[in-house]
């Protein structure tokens, strides 16, 4: 196969994986899982987008390899079996062979490592966060606290399937009471555990950061789009590990604000100097 027949190949893979998730993809915002899904939510974010490009880049270069190191095997089984061969060289060395062998993967690993650093040094680094909320995994539930916005706490608990079908939302992502937040706003999220490692995931935003016990981890997204955007806990945590969903709806600053009002009176503590609650199950 010639490199112009390998390069279609992996090209193909890639479109293929695409549409995909092109048919997955919403023009209004707001993601969640599909049945069957196979490849990622549709990005939402400039993190995500940049993840999805490097392992479409990946993608490429790992199918090249795979199939140039499966068209050299080939080759020397047919051209140097001991029919086709009966007397095999002797040649132990050749210098220039073992220094292309040598020197073209470090290229194509150099070449992988750049832009794999950029990106993550754009996780990594947190631009000035107009809003933080802090995400506490528990054994098995959320709870989140808007230190900005007058330092509310609650809880988040799945819904069961009843419950989630009269709401429309879906089965074992929806929860009683979700986080809400601004669009085109810097989120920090700080994230820490009450009991096990949790771990704070939301696929379109390509967030996932672990929370643990004694510990805040943090980092950042931006929301672009209004909409529903669901995740899952992501650490085995336990024996519900599965019923920990993530629900972060995305609205305007106007709709936010209202909420925050609404939402203070709603989840209004005694003791706002300990915003941690007692389990509600
Ligand atoms: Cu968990």
């Amino acid at each position: 196969m010639t490199w112009t027949g390998l390069a279609a190949v992996s090209a193909l893979t890639v479109l293929l994986l695409n549409m995909g998730a092109a048919s997955a993809a919403e023009t209004t915002g707001g993601s969640q899982p599909v049945p069957w899904q196979m490849y990622f939510q549709t990005p939402a974010d400039d993190r995500m987008r940049g993840i999805v490009s490097l392992h479409n880049g990946l993608l490429v270069i790992i199918t090249l390899i795979s199939l140039f190191v499966l068209g050299l095997l080939a080759y020397i089984v047919i051209k140097f079996n001991s029919k086709a061969n009966p007397v095999p060289s002797a040649t132990t060395h050749n210098t220039l062979l073992e220094v292309l062998w040598t020197v073209v993967p470090v290229l194509i690993l150099v070449g992988i490592a750049i832009p794999s650093f950029r990106l993550l040094y754009f996780e990594d680094t947190i631009p000035k966060a107009d809003l933080t909320i802090k995400a506490i995994g528990r054994q098995w539930y959320w709870s989140y606290e808007y230190p900005d916005n007058g330092n509310f706490a609650f809880d988040s608990q799945v819904l069961n399937d009843a419950d989630a079908k009269a709401k429309g939302e879906p089965r074992l992502l929806g929860t009683d009471n979700h986080v809400i937040l601004p669009v085109g706003k810097t989120i920090r999220v700080l994230t820490t555990g009450a009991d096990v490692i949790h771990s704070w995931a939301l696929p379109a935003f390509g967030v996932k950061i672990d929370a643990e016990p004694g510990r805040i981890n943090q980092t950042w997204f931006k929301a672009e789009k209004e909409g529903i955007y669901y995740g899952e806990c992501s650490e085995l945590c336990g024996a519900r590990h599965a019923y920990m969903p993530i629900e972060v709806e995305i609205v305007s600053q106007e709709k936010f604000d209202a909420w925050v009002a609404e939402a203070k009176k709603k989840f209004a503590q005694d003791d706002a100097s300990a915003p941690t609650r007692v389990a509600a199950q």
